[in-house]
């Protein structure tokens, strides 16, 4: 018997509907009590008036019962459609609680339908993060996911490996000797290409966390060249402080903004030259830090001014990570009369107090080709871990099959399933062993 859960299922605030969620053996118990027992057949849209466990009316709504199994939890299910607001479902989610409902914690309809069946974990992932989403980039991987995208190739990685296991356990139990060397090699093949997919699927996901997270993109360059500027540009507003005393923006000021379907975190830094107090020190390595972190560095360089050791040192530190991220050199101050003499090759020429269309399109074009990949996308820091803690046993289960030791093979090879596995379920012994006879017959 599950106890009967409550919350309310819409965001807070002024809307035309606000709806309540009951799930729970009790559920519909809970609701004719509310509705003075009305009849819910399942499905149907009912409309009902609904009162407190005192008697006193409280509002009209929609009820939909969802009858056990057939429902998102897989439990039975009312939903109250009740008018909007702050009050009126608060009001009746308290009435379905004074009717003997508790309260839902955080993901319990999700947790629920998780363990009933009704969804995977990396389902349950993807609804808790397409909820969450903040671009229609992240719509869009999440809606692969939802669609079982991720499942089915950890189902069917699954099933490969547990054959190739079943081989194994089949010669250690029943054979004394060695297992043919054709096997041996199709299996050493098989191991190495499956390794080899899943770190490719996590080299790409790793590449494409803009997509989910926003992509985190740096302005830097020497003091007073316009770093500020850009940001307030790209903001639409005065952001920052803007001002010709090098050394003003002393910390990373980070702001979100929409770029076409992106979400961007961009980040104006603190100038890079040879500080000339503590603040500035600390403001400089976060700089270098920001540079690190982000997925795009926007280099700027004042054309107004001469190259000097400090755009040097600019470009000596992006130079360090310029193979793991887009950059983009951009001469800056172009209204101005130009002096700038370094060999640069810029991608861009823009006049940052007035407009920086140019960039946004250029960051945009960038940002687009992340949205090319077939690629598998793993969502989560659990999915990246599991894929690559069953790539590395992957891996180590290959000199033990050449060597012929069969029982460390096997162990890796089920570490491998397991991590596999825990993207979207528990391992299951018994499956495996039921796999193993299925599929062998031995006839002892
Ligand atoms: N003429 C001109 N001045 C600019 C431009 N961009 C910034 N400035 C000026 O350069 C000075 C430094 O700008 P700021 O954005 O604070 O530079 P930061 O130190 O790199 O953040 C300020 O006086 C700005 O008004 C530009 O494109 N053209
Ligand atoms: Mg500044």
């Amino acid at each position: 018997v599950s106890e009967t859960i409550v919350a309310i299922a819409t965001a807070n605030g002024v809307g035309s509907i606000a709806i309540v969620r009951l799930s729970g053996d009790d559920a519909l118990n809970v609701a004719k009590k509310l509705t003075k027992d009305i009849d819910l057949p399942p499905r149907y849209a009912k409309l009902s008036k609904i009162y407190s466990t005192s008697g006193e009316f409280l509002d009209e709504a929609i009820l939909i019962y969802f009858k056990a199994p057939h429902s998102f939890s897989g439990e039975d299910i009312v939903e109250f459609q009740c008018h909007g607001g702050y009050i009126v479902a608060s009001l009746v989610l308290k009435a379905c609680i004074d009717a003997g409902a508790r309260l839902a914690e955080a993901g319990e309809f999700s947790k629920r339908a998780f363990l009933n069946g009704k969804i995977d974990l990396s389902r349950a992932e993807a609804i808790a993060a397409l909820i969450e989403a903040r671009s229609s980039d992240a719509q869009r991987v999440l809606a692969r996911q939802l669609t079982g995208e991720l499942s089915d190739f950890v189902d069917a990685l699954r099933d490969e490996l547990v054959l190739l296991l079943a081989h194994s356990e089949v010669v250690i139990d029943y054979a004394e000797e060695d297992l043919p060397s054709d096997l041996v090699l199709s299996i050493e093949t098989k191991l190495a290409q499956s390794a080899t997919k899943l770190d490719s699927i996590v080299r790409s996901s790793l590449a494409r966390e803009g997509l989910m997270q926003g992509f985190k993109v740096a302005i830097v360059g020497k003091p007073n060249v316009g770093k500020s500027s850009l940001l307030n540009q790209l903001l639409n507003r005065q952001r920052a402080i803007v001002s010709s005393v090098a050394g003003t923006t002393r910390d990373t000021l980070e702001e979100q903004l929409r770029i076409g379907s992106h979400l961007v975190r961009i980040v104006d830094t603190a100038g890079i030259r040879d500080a000339s107090d503590e603040i500035e020190t600390i403001g400089i390595e976060r700089s270098l830090e920001s540079i690190k972190e982000c997925d795009i560095v926007v280099a700027l360089f004042d054309s107004s001014r001469i190259y000097d050791a400090e755009d040097e040192k600019v470009l000596e530190h992006i130079d360090e990570f310029a193979k793991q991220k887009s950059v983009i050199y951009v001469k800056n101050k172009t209204d101005l009369p130009p002096c700038f003499d370094g060999m640069l090759d810029f991608d861009l020429e823009l006049n940052s107090k007035k407009d920086a269309s140019a960039l946004v399109k250029k960051l945009e074009s960038i940002m687009d080709l992340s949205n090319d990949s077939e690629e598998i996308m793993l969502i989560s820091q659990r999915q990246i871990e599991s894929v690559q803690n069953c790539s590395s046993h992957l891996q180590d289960a290959i000199l033990p099959i050449r060597d012929g030791e069969l029982e460390i093979f096997s162990y890796h090879l089920l570490e491998a399933i397991k991590a596999l596995t825990s993207i979207t379920k528990g391992y299951d012994n018994e499956e495996m062993l039921d796999k193993m006879f299925g599929s062998f017959c031995l006839g002892k």
